[in-house]
């Protein structure tokens, strides 16, 4: 393989990287031979999640962002991930056009990665796709989810910095504690600011920052107002952000989260290789006839468990004896 995808995505291709990325989303045969070309060019990126519940925002705030990084000549990578599209067909196609003004602009490359099809592929994807953005040159890259489900916890976890955007409306900040969310936050953006009430949730959540316990160094989350129809309160908030970065670097955190990030693709990785190992031991026979068993209460799942990892420990066995 010549990796013919790759040197064209190096070279800022958004065809070629489009074409990479969604052969990762496919795991199309060669993707993955593309991507070892990839690697060696990532690393300077800074990333930030943007997240929170469903129409707080997220996009619109995201658009605002890209205006004000693209004005200091940053360039720009976008992931949009889209959870709901599956059903609804309809969130996507809004994202778009709330972002289409940067349509236009070659320094700003948006993709969306939706959840259809990827199950638990969803944070390799996601963190694969921001290598091939990272390889592009993009000096920040967005990643915009609906901060609910564990997957995208785990996402919010290994941006540089994480955003929660949150409206007046009650609610919020409830949901907030139950999602483990404000560990996972530097920077809550309450917007929709214009609509009043603001004051009631930002006490709230200063109620619950205050009930935790912070270390010397430790970043301590901030509260930021805005209101992003109007594009009001987004220099504040890339201030912020860029001040959240600062603190990064000086405490050595920023290497921390690279570990994190790291560890989250290879556990994914190990994850997917003794997966698909399993479905493939005898074609796929050995599976299906356990399962049976399962079925027939001639073994639990536990034991067939190990019963499993055993074979696939005898099998990986037999292919290092034999290269
Ligand atoms: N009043 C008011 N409306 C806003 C503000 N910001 C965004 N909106 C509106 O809220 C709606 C949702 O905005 P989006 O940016 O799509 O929100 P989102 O969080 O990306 O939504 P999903 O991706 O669908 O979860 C749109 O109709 C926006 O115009 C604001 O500051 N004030
Ligand atoms: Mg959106």
């Amino acid at each position: 393989m010549k990796a013919k995808l790759a040197s064209r995505v190096l070279s800022g291709d958004t065809i070629a990287a489009a074409k990479l990325i969604s052969g990762i989303a496919d795991e199309a045969p060669g993707a993955f031979e593309e991507m070892s070309h990839i690697y060696p060019h990532t690393g300077k990126a800074y990333i930030v999640g943007v997240t929170g519940s469903p129409g707080a925002g997220k996009s619109t705030l995201t658009s605002n962002l890209i205006g004000h990084f693209r004005k200091e000549l940053m360039t720009i990578g976008v992931i949009a991930i889209d959870p709901t599209s599956a059903f609804t067909g309809g969130a996507l196609l809004g994202d778009r056009i709330r972002m289409q003004q940067h349509g236009e602009d070659k320094d700003v490359f948006i993709r969306s990665l939706a959840t259809r099809g990827l199950q638990g592929g969803l944070a390799k994807a996601t963190i694969e796709t921001i290598h091939i953005m990272d390889a592009m040159g993009k000096d920040i890259i967005l990643v915009e989810t609906v901060g609910s489900g564990q997957i995208e916890i785990d996402i919010t976890r290994v941006a540089d910095t994480t955003l929660f955007v949150m409206t007046p409306e009650a609610g919020d900040a409830i949901q907030m504690m139950k999602a483990g969310i404000l560990e996972a936050t530097d920077i809550f953006v309450i917007n929709k600011a214009d609509r009043g009430n603001a004051d009631i949730i930002q006490t709230d959540l200063q109620t619950m920052l205050s009930m935790r316990h912070w270390l010397p160094d430790e970043w301590q989350p901030s509260i930021i107002f805005t209101e992003a129809i109007y594009d009001k309160g987004t220099a504040e908030l890339a201030l912020e952000i860029s001040r959240h970065r600062e603190h990064l670097t000086v405490t050595g955190e920023m290497q921390k989260r690279k570990k994190l990030r790291l560890r989250l693709e290879l556990m994914e990785t190990v994850e997917g290789l003794i997966k698909d190992s399993i479905a493939g031991i005898d074609h796929g026979k050995y599976l299906d006839k356990l399962i049976d068993e399962l079925l027939k209460g001639k073994i639990n799942p536990q034991a067939a468990a190990q019963q499993l990892v055993k074979r696939l420990a005898s099998d990986l066995g037999r292919v290092n004896n034999n290269p």
